[in-house]
């Protein structure tokens, strides 16, 4: 098979790419990487030694590929998907918008819950606290920015909504989401049941007893 996926069922950046090759049904082969086991894990270090993943290799063209929001972009360009906004402004909002959820609040959530896995007295109550109120702030924006919409950005889905569907599913177990943000919950409730979505979070299911949150993960507490 030309494509190969580097990643793990339950990483955050991970189901980003994985909704897009589900979007497109596009075939690939997952390779499951252990970060913790050095054999599982050499051949994503000999590829990208950051071994940050997802990680794309791309057989019958020679290509690595890194970064999430690229892999997106790539599938785009060679596998023929449609997830960016080709021409007009939706083409830098799309980009806008796909750096705000990877940074201020993926990046964020991700914070909060890295931080269950320190060792007590590495752990960083300070980062922890900026998080998380940057965090919120995102959460006001979302909920004005979704107002009247479906999907992040005009009536497709895409880009944006790859990168909106991991950050919110889990920042809801980080710091949880008031139900009086509506407009955002119901933009979360729309990601998670959008079929690419369901299936990438039904197969990390069984990954998510290794949440480091004692608040863990669950798709029996998730609208259908
Ligand atoms: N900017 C990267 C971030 C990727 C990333 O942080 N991946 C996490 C998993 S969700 C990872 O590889 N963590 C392993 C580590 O930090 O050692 C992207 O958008 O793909």
């Amino acid at each position: 098979m030309s494509l190969k996926l580097y990643y793990h069922p339950l990483s955050s950046f991970c189901h980003k790419a994985l909704i897009a090759l589900y979007e497109g049904g596009i075939p690939f082969e997952p390779v499951s990487v252990d970060l913790s086991n050095a054999k599982s894990s050499a051949p994503l270090r000999a590829l990208w030694p950051v071994a940050k993943f997802p990680v794309l290799r791309d057989e019958a063209r020679s290509q690595t590929v890194a970064e999430a929001t690229v892999i997106i972009e790539y599938l785009d360009s060679h596998y023929g998907t449609k997830l960016i906004p080709a021409g007009g402004d939706q083409t830098w909002q799309a980009r806008m918008w796909d750096r705000f959820y990877d940074l201020h609040l993926h990046t964020q959530m991700q914070k909060v819950v890295g931080d269950h896995l320190r060792p007590a007295g590495a752990k960083d109550p300070f980062g922890v606290e900026q998080a998380r109120t940057l965090m919120l702030t995102c959460y006001e924006m979302i909920e004005r920015e979704m107002a009247g919409k479906t999907w992040a950005i005009g009536d497709q889905f895409g880009l944006v909504d790859c990168a909106a569907a991991p950050a919110l599913f889990y920042a809801d177990y980080a710091l949880p989401i008031d139900p009086a943000y509506r407009n955002l919950r119901a933009y979360r409730d729309r990601l998670l049941a959008r079929p690419a979505y369901a299936r990438a979070l039904k197969e990390a299911e069984p990954f998510f007893k290794y949440f480091p949150m004692d608040n863990k993960p669950s798709l029996e507490k998730e609208p259908t």
